[in-house]
């Protein structure tokens, strides 16, 4: 396990990489969801059942999380997708590295697919969980977790969970951005997994992104939350048996 801070442009990316043995193997790039970070249970969980299966795991704290630089309030999708061609950029030269995958939970899975789409020569295969593809529908339509504004009128900032406060660029960022560009674009193995129970993000988006990836595994997880906390066990399978079918 070897901490690391990855700079990208000025700002500090603090992140963990573990390898699952001395040799060469793919490594997976791991995004947490919106307000997380790469320490929570659920990711950590993922990230072990990645090197079960034999993948190095670097998961980080994007823009204005946990330890990474830069304001909870100015982070954006696009802040979030810099930070990611980043790590990528750090990780390519590795000596171990032989492939690249992202992976994302919530708001890092639809940055993860929207970077994929961006570098499909670079990024092997996605592992997306909840992926919170209705972001950019939410600020287009004017309501984000709860608050709802004029979605013409975009207010200088939105009180969200938590006492946090989300600037307007986070709204403007969002509702030019189109994930099934980004779908059209990739055309590599993806595994979404979605739990059923999910009332954050509907498992119905999962369904759709499905079908509109050219190589896509869904796995719908029964009982399963948005945080997938109820069996965490269920969510490692899924995801170990997909990585084990990878080519290596
Ligand atoms: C939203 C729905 C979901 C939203 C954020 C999320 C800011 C992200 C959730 C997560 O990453 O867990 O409307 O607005």
């Amino acid at each position: 396990m070897q901490n690391l801070t990855i700079m990208d442009d000025g700002i500090q990316l603090r992140a963990i990489l573990e390898r699952p043995n001395l040799g060469r193997c793919p490594l997976v790039i791991v995004l947490h969801g919106f307000t997380s970070s790469k320490d929570k249970g659920h990711t950590v969980a993922a990230c072990q059942a990645m090197r079960e299966a034999g993948f190095a795991t670097l998961r980080f704290d994007l823009y204005g999380h946990g330890e990474s630089g830069g304001e909870f309030k100015r982070h954006t999708l696009y802040q979030w997708i810099l930070n990611t061609l980043a790590v990528i950029d750090y990780a390519r030269p590795l000596d171990f590295v032989t492939d690249i995958y992202l992976s994302g939970h919530s708001q890092g899975g639809l940055t993860a697919a929207l970077a994929g789409g961006m570098a499909p020569d670079r990024v092997k295969g996605l592992i997306l969980r909840a992926p919170a593809f209705m972001i950019p529908r939410c600020a287009r339509e004017g309501s984000l977790l709860g608050f709802t504004f004029d979605p013409k009128r975009i207010p200088e900032e939105i009180q969200i969970i938590k006492g946090l406060t989300l600037g307007g660029n986070y709204i403007r960022v969002a509702q030019t951005i189109h994930a099934e560009d980004a779908m059209d674009r990739f055309p590599g193995p993806v595994l979404l997994i979605h739990g059923e129970e999910d009332d954050v993000v509907p498992p119905e988006d999962s369904r759709a992104a499905a079908k509109r990836y050219q190589n896509c595994q869904l796995e719908l997880i029964p009982g399963e939350t948005h945080h997938f906390d109820r069996c965490p066990e269920q969510m490692k399978t899924v995801i170990r048996d997909w990585l084990i079918k990878q080519p290596k």
